[in-house]
């Protein structure tokens, strides 16, 4: 082996934070591909979702997070302790905030644990398309006194600006090691997970009040056909009470098309092919409150 040949380095960096702060946002926007499911309600990743960015000689794992909130109920408890486990064993810990919101409870509370840990951390500062740069050296001030940031990057992760730069300030935090992932790998979950991950966000975004925190996706079946250019996806669409199947079913079924239809665009987009989406809907009552039925849609350490 050569002597001046450049060393490789490679490290896991988790992304923590409040619910809603752009976690899930920020990792699409760093692979430059929808792998995670975003939308504007809080609690909208339920498990840690790897994502792998190259460096011309380095690779850099990134873990999002599910939203670090005060957790009522099974399902919630397993991923406020997803998000926290993600913090040990990681060579950096990237630590989101919003920039126009002002430091609170649920911050602190994060920020706590952090207290407790060793791993540098750097603290972003998203969705500065909503702030004056007056607000943003505030929020600086407020949150260098309360903790000692390796560093400090305000960005945009819907928009993208800062985040170059970001990705620049990372590097130098990972440690020498291994190539882990094949270059042209973007994440380690299975498409069936990330299939019924965009059914799931469809609901997210197209219903309201409890109904989108009582659904789960499961994929059933998955029929490639190469020679028809077409993959046959079977998903079921697990609700814990009838009257949120009624909603979700719409009038004359009308509702659920519509998840299905804009679920098949994204899916069509993640898989390369042309894609026949089946949906099916049926009601668990209080699923979300039973062992098995966690375990089974992949909500369970066990
Ligand atoms: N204006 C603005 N909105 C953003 C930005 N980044 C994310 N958002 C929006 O913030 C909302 C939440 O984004 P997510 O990426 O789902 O947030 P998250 O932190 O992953 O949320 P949880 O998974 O629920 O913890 C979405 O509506 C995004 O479009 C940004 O830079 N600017
Ligand atoms: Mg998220």
């Amino acid at each position: 082996m050569s002597t001046n040949k450049q060393k490789f380095s490679s490290g896991f960096i988790a992304i923590i934070g409040r619910p809603n702060v752009g976690k899930s946002t920020l990792l699409n926007r760093i692979l430059g591909q929808k792998i995670a499911i975003t939308s504007n309600k809080p609690q909208t990743t339920r498990n840690r979702i790897l994502g792998i960015y190259n460096f011309p000689n380095g690779q850099a794992l990134f873990v999002d997070t599910p939203g670090i909130h005060k957790a009522k109920g099974k399902l919630n408890r397993f991923m406020v302790d997803q998000a926290v486990g993600a913090c040990s064993d990681v060579d950096l810990i990237l630590f989101l905030i919003e920039a126009d919101d002002s430091p609170g409870g649920g911050d602190e509370y994060i920020l706590q644990l952090l207290d407790k840990s060793s791993v540098p951390v750097f603290l972003i500062i998203n969705k500065i398309d909503l702030v004056k740069p007056p607000r943003l050296l505030k929020l600086i001030q407020q949150y260098s006194e309360r903790f000692d940031f390796a560093q400090v990057i305000p960005l945009s992760a819907k928009g993208g600006d800062g985040v170059p730069q970001m990705l620049q300030a990372i590097e130098p935090y990972l440690p020498e090691g291994p190539q882990y992932y094949p270059d042209d790998m973007l994440t380690d979950q299975p498409e069936r997970f990330i299939v019924a991950e965009l059914v799931r966000e469809k609901i997210m975004r197209r219903t309201s009040e409890e109904i989108p925190y009582g659904v789960g996706v499961q994929v059933e079946s998955f029929e490639e056909k190469p020679e028809k250019d077409l993959v046959v996806i079977q998903a079921l669409i697990h609700v814990e009470r009838d009257s949120h199947k009624k909603i979700i079913v719409g009038k004359g079924g009308q509702m659920v098309k519509t998840i299905g239809q804009e679920a098949r665009k994204d899916i069509e987009r993640l898989l390369g092919t042309r894609v026949f989406l089946e949906l099916f809907v049926r009601v668990d009552k209080d699923w979300s409150q039973n062992e098995r039925m966690l375990r089974e849609l992949g909500y369970s350490k066990k």
